[in-house]
Protein backbone atom coordinates (compact mmCIF):
# COMPACT_ATOMS: atom_id res chain seq x y z
CA UNK A 1 0.00 0.00 0.00
CA UNK A 2 3.37 2.38 0.93
CA UNK A 3 4.28 1.39 -2.06
CA UNK A 4 1.17 2.13 -4.24
CA UNK A 5 1.04 5.90 -2.46
CA UNK A 6 3.99 7.33 -3.45
CA UNK A 7 3.84 6.01 -7.03
CA UNK A 8 0.21 7.84 -6.95
CA UNK A 9 1.25 11.47 -5.97
CA UNK A 10 2.97 11.64 -8.60
CA UNK A 11 -0.60 11.97 -10.46
CA UNK A 12 -2.50 16.00 -10.49
CA UNK A 13 -5.89 15.92 -8.78
CA UNK A 14 -8.16 18.69 -8.88
CA UNK A 15 -7.75 21.16 -5.94
CA UNK A 16 -10.61 22.42 -6.10
CA UNK A 17 -13.86 21.50 -6.41
CA UNK A 18 -16.31 23.16 -8.90
CA UNK A 19 -20.46 23.04 -7.23
CA UNK A 20 -21.50 25.53 -10.43
CA UNK A 21 -25.00 27.18 -9.41
CA UNK A 22 -26.06 23.98 -8.14
CA UNK A 23 -29.00 24.50 -4.51
CA UNK A 24 -29.75 22.02 -1.81
CA UNK A 25 -33.36 21.18 -2.21
CA UNK A 26 -34.70 22.58 0.89
CA UNK A 27 -35.91 19.91 3.45
CA UNK A 28 -36.83 20.38 7.15
CA UNK A 29 -40.20 18.25 7.18
CA UNK A 30 -43.03 18.84 9.73
CA UNK A 31 -41.85 15.98 12.10
CA UNK A 32 -38.21 17.97 12.85
CA UNK A 33 -39.78 21.10 13.83
CA UNK A 34 -42.44 19.03 15.67
CA UNK A 35 -39.47 17.27 17.44
CA UNK A 36 -37.48 20.40 18.06
CA UNK A 37 -40.69 22.12 19.28
CA UNK A 38 -40.68 19.07 21.97
CA UNK A 39 -37.38 19.03 22.84
CA UNK A 40 -37.41 22.69 24.05
CA UNK A 41 -40.34 21.95 26.05
CA UNK A 42 -39.03 18.81 27.74
CA UNK A 43 -36.03 21.02 28.73
CA UNK A 44 -36.56 21.88 32.37
CA UNK A 45 -36.17 18.22 33.05
CA UNK A 46 -32.65 17.90 32.01
CA UNK A 47 -29.42 18.20 33.52
CA UNK A 48 -27.29 17.71 29.96
CA UNK A 49 -27.11 17.60 26.75
CA UNK A 50 -25.04 14.80 24.52
CA UNK A 51 -25.25 15.94 21.47
CA UNK A 52 -24.15 13.24 18.50
CA UNK A 53 -22.22 13.72 15.84
CA UNK A 54 -20.93 11.49 12.77
CA UNK A 55 -16.60 11.23 13.35
CA UNK A 56 -16.35 11.98 10.00
CA UNK A 57 -17.94 15.80 9.86
CA UNK A 58 -16.75 17.21 12.64
CA UNK A 59 -16.99 20.43 11.61
CA UNK A 60 -19.34 20.31 9.75
CA UNK A 61 -23.64 20.36 9.91
CA UNK A 62 -24.02 20.50 13.04
CA UNK A 63 -27.01 22.13 13.58
CA UNK A 64 -27.11 25.56 15.12
CA UNK A 65 -30.77 25.45 16.25
CA UNK A 66 -29.69 23.05 18.95
CA UNK A 67 -26.88 25.73 20.63
CA UNK A 68 -29.45 28.85 19.94
CA UNK A 69 -32.70 26.51 21.82
CA UNK A 70 -30.48 23.95 23.85
CA UNK A 71 -27.42 25.79 24.54
CA UNK A 72 -28.17 27.00 28.06
CA UNK A 73 -27.28 23.04 29.61
CA UNK A 74 -23.67 20.80 29.90
CA UNK A 75 -23.01 19.34 26.62
CA UNK A 76 -20.85 17.15 25.75
CA UNK A 77 -20.38 16.09 21.97
CA UNK A 78 -19.82 12.61 21.06
CA UNK A 79 -18.61 12.13 17.85
CA UNK A 80 -19.60 8.71 16.75
CA UNK A 81 -18.80 6.18 13.71
CA UNK A 82 -15.01 6.16 14.93
CA UNK A 83 -14.11 3.26 13.19
CA UNK A 84 -14.93 5.47 10.03
CA UNK A 85 -13.23 8.22 10.33
CA UNK A 86 -9.30 8.94 10.09
CA UNK A 87 -7.93 10.07 13.48
CA UNK A 88 -4.70 11.07 12.76
CA UNK A 89 -6.53 14.78 11.72
CA UNK A 90 -7.42 14.48 15.48
CA UNK A 91 -5.54 17.90 17.34
CA UNK A 92 -6.84 19.81 14.41
CA UNK A 93 -10.42 19.20 14.63
CA UNK A 94 -10.23 19.23 18.85
CA UNK A 95 -8.65 22.48 17.62
CA UNK A 96 -10.92 23.98 15.85
CA UNK A 97 -13.91 22.56 18.37
CA UNK A 98 -12.36 24.35 21.02
CA UNK A 99 -12.08 27.43 19.24
CA UNK A 100 -16.11 26.92 18.55
CA UNK A 101 -16.30 26.83 22.92
CA UNK A 102 -16.93 22.96 22.31
CA UNK A 103 -15.34 21.71 25.19
CA UNK A 104 -16.12 18.19 26.04
CA UNK A 105 -15.62 15.83 23.31
CA UNK A 106 -15.72 12.04 23.29
CA UNK A 107 -14.62 9.85 20.09
CA UNK A 108 -17.24 6.69 20.04
CA UNK A 109 -17.77 3.48 18.28
CA UNK A 110 -20.97 2.64 19.48
CA UNK A 111 -21.21 -1.01 17.29
CA UNK A 112 -18.35 -2.10 19.26
CA UNK A 113 -19.11 -0.44 22.32
CA UNK A 114 -15.50 1.45 22.19
CA UNK A 115 -15.08 4.34 24.46
CA UNK A 116 -18.65 4.26 25.23
CA UNK A 117 -17.93 3.96 28.80
CA UNK A 118 -16.35 7.70 29.34
CA UNK A 119 -19.49 9.05 28.51
CA UNK A 120 -21.08 8.65 31.89
CA UNK A 121 -18.39 9.59 34.05
CA UNK A 122 -17.97 12.55 32.13
CA UNK A 123 -21.30 13.67 32.20
CA UNK A 124 -21.66 13.09 35.55
CA UNK A 125 -18.69 15.25 36.48
CA UNK A 126 -20.65 17.87 34.34
CA UNK A 127 -23.82 17.58 36.18
CA UNK A 128 -22.00 17.66 39.44
CA UNK A 129 -20.32 20.97 38.48
CA UNK A 130 -23.56 22.72 36.85
CA UNK A 131 -26.59 24.52 38.51
CA UNK A 132 -29.40 22.42 38.30
CA UNK A 133 -31.66 24.93 38.55
CA UNK A 134 -35.50 23.52 39.10
CA UNK A 135 -33.98 19.88 39.66
CA UNK A 136 -31.68 20.06 41.86
CA UNK A 137 -33.72 18.06 44.53
CA UNK A 138 -33.69 15.44 42.14
CA UNK A 139 -31.77 12.36 42.67
CA UNK A 140 -31.58 10.73 39.54
CA UNK A 141 -29.80 12.37 36.24
CA UNK A 142 -31.56 13.23 32.75
CA UNK A 143 -29.77 13.63 29.41
CA UNK A 144 -31.18 14.44 26.61
CA UNK A 145 -29.36 13.23 23.21
CA UNK A 146 -29.56 14.89 20.46
CA UNK A 147 -28.18 15.54 16.48
CA UNK A 148 -29.34 15.78 12.83
CA UNK A 149 -30.42 12.18 11.64
CA UNK A 150 -28.69 8.73 11.50
CA UNK A 151 -25.33 9.52 12.98
CA UNK A 152 -26.20 7.21 16.50
CA UNK A 153 -28.11 8.59 18.52
CA UNK A 154 -30.30 5.78 19.19
CA UNK A 155 -26.56 3.44 19.04
CA UNK A 156 -25.42 5.47 21.56
CA UNK A 157 -28.34 5.02 23.91
CA UNK A 158 -28.45 1.12 22.69
CA UNK A 159 -24.48 0.96 23.86
CA UNK A 160 -24.70 2.29 27.18
CA UNK A 161 -27.24 0.16 28.23
CA UNK A 162 -25.45 -2.55 27.56
CA UNK A 163 -22.14 -1.10 28.87
CA UNK A 164 -24.15 -0.36 32.28
CA UNK A 165 -27.06 -2.36 32.71
CA UNK A 166 -26.20 -5.41 30.32
CA UNK A 167 -29.64 -5.43 28.49
CA UNK A 168 -30.24 -5.05 24.97
CA UNK A 169 -31.91 -3.28 22.59
CA UNK A 170 -34.40 -0.52 24.11
CA UNK A 171 -33.91 2.27 21.06
CA UNK A 172 -34.78 1.75 17.46
CA UNK A 173 -31.93 1.78 15.20
CA UNK A 174 -32.19 2.78 11.44
CA UNK A 175 -29.40 2.63 8.92
CA UNK A 176 -31.61 6.13 6.65
CA UNK A 177 -32.61 9.41 7.99
CA UNK A 178 -35.71 9.79 9.89
CA UNK A 179 -35.98 6.29 11.80
CA UNK A 180 -36.99 7.94 15.45
CA UNK A 181 -39.87 9.87 14.98
CA UNK A 182 -41.68 12.64 17.00
CA UNK A 183 -41.37 10.39 19.96
CA UNK A 184 -39.04 11.61 22.81
CA UNK A 185 -38.90 8.00 24.89
CA UNK A 186 -37.06 8.07 28.59
CA UNK A 187 -34.67 4.94 28.93
CA UNK A 188 -32.51 3.84 31.58
CA UNK A 189 -29.36 3.38 30.75
CA UNK A 190 -27.21 3.07 34.27
CA UNK A 191 -28.96 2.46 38.01
CA UNK A 192 -25.86 4.05 40.07
CA UNK A 193 -26.15 6.43 39.41
CA UNK A 194 -29.46 6.65 38.03
CA UNK A 195 -28.92 8.07 34.63
CA UNK A 196 -32.03 8.28 32.11
CA UNK A 197 -31.67 9.48 28.61
CA UNK A 198 -34.20 11.12 26.29
CA UNK A 199 -33.97 9.79 22.62
CA UNK A 200 -35.11 12.33 20.11
CA UNK A 201 -35.88 12.73 16.47
CA UNK A 202 -33.32 13.71 14.15
CA UNK A 203 -33.29 17.63 13.53
CA UNK A 204 -31.70 19.55 10.34
CA UNK A 205 -31.09 22.74 10.72
CA UNK A 206 -33.49 24.44 8.18
CA UNK A 207 -31.21 25.76 6.53
CA UNK A 208 -27.93 23.85 5.35
CA UNK A 209 -25.07 26.80 4.73
CA UNK A 210 -23.47 25.89 1.72
CA UNK A 211 -24.00 23.03 -1.03
CA UNK A 212 -20.39 21.41 -0.01
CA UNK A 213 -21.66 21.31 3.53
CA UNK A 214 -24.62 19.49 2.23
CA UNK A 215 -22.52 17.42 0.37
CA UNK A 216 -20.90 15.86 3.14
CA UNK A 217 -23.70 15.34 5.45
CA UNK A 218 -25.25 13.43 2.46
CA UNK A 219 -21.96 11.46 1.99
CA UNK A 220 -22.40 10.73 5.88
CA UNK A 221 -26.37 9.50 5.17
CA UNK A 222 -27.59 12.24 7.22
CA UNK A 223 -29.54 13.71 4.47
CA UNK A 224 -31.26 11.99 1.51
CA UNK A 225 -29.28 11.76 -1.00
CA UNK A 226 -31.41 13.26 -3.83
CA UNK A 227 -31.42 16.76 -2.21
CA UNK A 228 -27.70 16.99 -3.24
CA UNK A 229 -28.10 14.64 -6.29
CA UNK A 230 -25.80 11.19 -6.57
CA UNK A 231 -24.20 11.93 -9.29
CA UNK A 232 -22.35 15.20 -7.84
CA UNK A 233 -22.24 13.55 -4.57
CA UNK A 234 -20.31 10.61 -6.56
CA UNK A 235 -17.70 13.36 -7.98
CA UNK A 236 -17.03 15.27 -4.76
CA UNK A 237 -15.95 11.81 -3.19
CA UNK A 238 -13.73 11.31 -5.73
CA UNK A 239 -12.34 14.40 -5.52
CA UNK A 240 -11.51 14.58 -1.64
CA UNK A 241 -10.44 10.52 -1.86
CA UNK A 242 -8.03 11.67 -4.23
CA UNK A 243 -7.20 15.15 -2.41
CA UNK A 244 -6.97 13.19 1.10
CA UNK A 245 -4.67 10.43 -1.07
CA UNK A 246 -7.05 7.38 0.23
CA UNK A 247 -6.59 5.45 -3.02
CA UNK A 248 -8.43 2.09 -1.86
CA UNK A 249 -10.78 2.88 -4.59
CA UNK A 250 -8.17 2.07 -7.05
CA UNK A 251 -7.89 -1.73 -5.18
CA UNK A 252 -11.21 -2.29 -4.63
CA UNK A 253 -12.58 -1.46 -8.42
CA UNK A 254 -9.10 -2.74 -10.19
CA UNK A 255 -8.41 0.33 -11.83
CA UNK A 256 -4.98 0.42 -12.46
CA UNK A 257 -4.16 3.98 -11.19
CA UNK A 258 -5.98 6.64 -9.56
CA UNK A 259 -8.28 8.99 -11.90
CA UNK A 260 -9.67 12.10 -10.81
CA UNK A 261 -12.91 12.02 -13.87
CA UNK A 262 -15.66 10.56 -12.32
CA UNK A 263 -16.91 9.54 -15.61
CA UNK A 264 -14.12 7.33 -16.00
CA UNK A 265 -14.32 6.15 -12.88
CA UNK A 266 -17.59 4.92 -12.88
CA UNK A 267 -17.46 3.49 -16.47
CA UNK A 268 -14.85 1.26 -14.80
CA UNK A 269 -16.74 0.67 -11.88
CA UNK A 270 -20.23 -0.18 -13.77
CA UNK A 271 -18.05 -2.88 -16.59
CA UNK A 272 -17.20 -4.37 -13.02
CA UNK A 273 -20.06 -4.78 -11.37
CA UNK A 274 -21.76 -5.63 -14.14
CA UNK A 275 -23.93 -2.79 -13.96
CA UNK A 276 -24.96 -2.04 -17.54
CA UNK A 277 -28.16 -1.14 -19.14
CA UNK A 278 -29.63 -1.75 -22.61
CA UNK A 279 -30.69 1.85 -24.56
CA UNK A 280 -32.00 2.33 -27.89
CA UNK A 281 -30.00 4.30 -30.19
CA UNK A 282 -31.94 5.97 -32.79
CA UNK A 283 -29.55 5.97 -36.30
CA UNK A 284 -30.38 7.02 -39.63
CA UNK A 285 -30.57 3.40 -40.99
CA UNK A 286 -32.92 2.16 -38.27
CA UNK A 287 -32.96 1.25 -34.04
CA UNK A 288 -30.49 -0.31 -32.52
CA UNK A 289 -30.22 -1.94 -29.19
CA UNK A 290 -26.94 -0.83 -27.16
CA UNK A 291 -25.53 -1.84 -23.89
CA UNK A 292 -23.94 1.13 -21.70
CA UNK A 293 -22.93 1.66 -18.27
CA UNK A 294 -25.59 2.41 -15.24
CA UNK A 295 -23.42 5.44 -13.87
CA UNK A 296 -26.22 5.82 -10.92
CA UNK A 297 -25.93 2.29 -10.40
CA UNK A 298 -22.12 3.15 -9.92
CA UNK A 299 -22.42 5.81 -8.02
CA UNK A 300 -24.51 4.62 -5.96
CA UNK A 301 -22.45 1.64 -5.41
CA UNK A 302 -19.27 3.83 -4.76
CA UNK A 303 -21.45 6.28 -1.94
CA UNK A 304 -22.44 3.23 -0.23
CA UNK A 305 -19.15 1.73 -0.59
CA UNK A 306 -17.02 4.27 1.46
CA UNK A 307 -20.28 4.68 4.17
CA UNK A 308 -19.83 1.34 5.20
CA UNK A 309 -15.82 2.40 5.48
CA UNK A 310 -14.89 -0.06 2.74
CA UNK A 311 -12.86 3.05 0.51
CA UNK A 312 -10.70 3.56 4.44
CA UNK A 313 -11.27 5.28 7.12
CA UNK A 314 -11.41 9.53 5.48
CA UNK A 315 -11.64 12.56 7.70
CA UNK A 316 -14.31 14.68 5.21
CA UNK A 317 -13.89 17.82 6.99
N1 LIG B 1 -19.82 2.10 11.52
C1 LIG B 1 -20.62 2.55 12.49
N2 LIG B 1 -21.96 2.58 12.30
C2 LIG B 1 -22.73 3.03 13.30
C3 LIG B 1 -22.19 3.47 14.54
N3 LIG B 1 -23.22 3.88 15.32
C4 LIG B 1 -24.35 3.69 14.61
N4 LIG B 1 -24.08 3.19 13.38
C5 LIG B 1 -25.05 2.88 12.30
O1 LIG B 1 -25.59 4.11 11.86
C6 LIG B 1 -26.96 3.96 11.48
C7 LIG B 1 -27.85 4.95 12.22
O2 LIG B 1 -27.90 4.64 13.59
P1 LIG B 1 -29.07 5.17 14.56
O3 LIG B 1 -28.65 4.84 15.94
O4 LIG B 1 -30.40 4.71 14.09
O5 LIG B 1 -28.96 6.76 14.32
P2 LIG B 1 -29.95 7.92 14.80
O6 LIG B 1 -30.83 8.23 13.63
O7 LIG B 1 -29.04 9.07 15.11
O8 LIG B 1 -30.68 7.42 16.00
C8 LIG B 1 -27.31 2.50 11.78
O9 LIG B 1 -27.19 1.77 10.58
C9 LIG B 1 -26.23 2.08 12.77
O10 LIG B 1 -25.98 0.70 12.74
C10 LIG B 1 -20.76 3.42 14.72
O11 LIG B 1 -20.19 3.80 15.75
N5 LIG B 1 -20.03 2.96 13.65
MG1 LIG C 1 -32.73 7.30 16.32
Amino acid sequence: MKVLRVLFQAATFRETFHFGNREIAKWFPGHMAKGLKQMKANLKEVDCIIEVHDARIPLSGRNPLFHEHLGIKPHLLVLNKMDLADLTENERILRRLTHQHVKNVIFTDCTKDENVRKVVPLITELIQASDRYQRSEALDYCIMVIGVPNVGKSSLINSLRRCHLKKGKASRVGGEPGITRAVLSKIQVSERPPLFILDTPGVLSPRIATIEIGMKLALCGTILDYLVGEDIMADYLLYTLNMKQKFSYVERYELGEPCDDIENVLKKIAIKLKKTQKVKAFTGVGDINMTVPNYSAAAYDFIRTFRKGDLGKVMLD
